[in-house]
């Protein structure tokens, strides 16, 4: 019988490698609230990233909610809905109002050409996902920025270790933040990095993200518990040595599953600018076109699941559909986003997959059983 093959599997460094950095911690009881590894982290990410600007945190959400926050925003937020329940619950729980934009078929990230007839005189910010890591179109997106006075915060979860156009990814937008959860191509166990180009605005995260206290008898700010913590930290100082190494064994992967799926009429796989972008494969969407194919989505990952392998649908429903935002009758004039979310199946990509499972996958996914 063949073994469970789930959507991914974590990345974990040789463990001789982690206990070395254990038996430290032991010897300190330092285990949170900015210790040395965390700062060590941050130090390594600034230089990885070629950036001076960066706080890790607890996790990726905290880190994109700090960091809206910490921009001092009101009112509208022009957004993706195709994304994970993150990026709107953290435009929401600052009581701010997500103003859903549609999105390009060719990478499913936000319509650059849709966004200006969002814009209203409440519009503050645009928060843009490059989901799959596939970069948003940072040009336009910077233009309308600029031309409408608002802040531009990056969702950037999925992106970590890219580089487009020959810089860190990390570069574009106001801010940006990145998921360093255990199903992501780089973790800290759970974990997130808020990047913030404005000086101020990071020295608010960082008040923010340990309860806005400023000293032991003053805090200013509505903050939270969003502090990365030491066993955290040193997963992460592990896993930045071989991120590089893994990358390339995903890229092979992906590469695998796109030539053998390329013949397969009614599955797409979407298409990037190779020549400017180092994406870091952490994700593997396929969208099944059922009148094409002659089987929907469902009933794809359905035949997938009955040889143990567990696609996702990353992302249905799109987070306007969510339960909890029925009731608000947010704008969400979405329906190339709509579509996309029922074609969307993601399979299985990460760092110690077989290429044989994958092939047994492509064969699947071509024999429909
Ligand atoms: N923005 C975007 C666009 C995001 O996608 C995310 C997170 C965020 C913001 C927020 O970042 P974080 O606060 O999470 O750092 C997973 C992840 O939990 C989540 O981080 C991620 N996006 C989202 C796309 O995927 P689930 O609920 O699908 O995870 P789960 O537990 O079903 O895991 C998926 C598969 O991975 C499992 O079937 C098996 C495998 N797995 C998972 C874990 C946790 C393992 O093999 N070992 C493990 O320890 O959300």
């Amino acid at each position: 019988m063949n073994e469970e093959i789930y959507v991914t599997k974590p990345v974990l460094p040789p463990m001789e490698e982690y206990m070395e950095y254990l038996k430290d911690i032991w010897e300190t009881h330092n285990l949170t609230n900015v210790g040395k590894y965390t700062r060590q982290l941050m130090i390594e990410l600034m230089q990885f990233m070629n950036s001076r600007h960066c706080l890790p945190t607890v996790n990726g959400h905290m880190a994109l909610e700090m960091t809206i926050q910490a921009m001092e925003l009101s009112g509208e937020v022009i957004t993706t809905p195709f994304t994970f329940a993150s990026t709107t619950h953290a435009i929401v729980r600052n009581g701010l109002t997500p103003v859903f934009c549609d999105i390009r078929e060719s990478d499913c990230t936000i319509d650059p050409d849709k966004i200006e007839d969002l814009i209203t005189d409440k519009t503050t910010a645009i928060v843009p996902v490059h989901v799959y890591g596939m970069p948003c179109d940072v040009e336009k997106i910077e233009a309308i920025a600029k031309k409408h006075n608002l802040k531009v915060i990056y969702d950037a979860a999925h992106a970590f270790g890219e580089e487009y156009k020959g810089k860190s990814i990390s570069k574009y937008g106001d801010a940006c933040m990145f998921s360093f959860h255990a199903t992501k191509s780089f973790n800290t166990i759970e974990g997130g990095l808020a990047v913030v180009h404005n000086t101020k605005a990071l020295t608010r995260v960082y008040q923010l993200h340990n309860f806005g206290i400023m000293d032991e008898e003053n805090v200013e700010f509505v903050g939270a518990n969003a502090k990365m913590n030491e066993f955290q930290a040193i997963m992460g100082l592990c896993n930045l040595k071989h991120f590089e190494e893994n990358r390339l064994k995903r890229k092979e992967i992906y590469d695998y599953y796109r030539q053998e799926l390329s013949s397969v009429e009614g599955i797409r796989m979407l298409s990037y600018d190779e020549d400017n972008l180092k994406l870091n494969y952490s994700y593997c969407p396929i969208f099944v076109d059922p009148d094409v194919y002659g089987m929907n989505r469902d009933e794809l990952a359905e035949v997938l699941l009955s040889h143990h392998i567990h696609a996702r649908k990353y992302f249905y429903p799109i987070t306007s559909q969510f339960a909890c935002y029925q009731a608000e009758n947010y704008k969400a004039d979405v329906p190339v986003a709509e579509r996309l979310s029922k074609q969307v199946l993601t399979i299985p990509l990460y760092t110690d997959l077989a290429l044989e499972d994958a092939a047994r996958i492509c064969n699947i996914i071509r024999d429909k059983q």
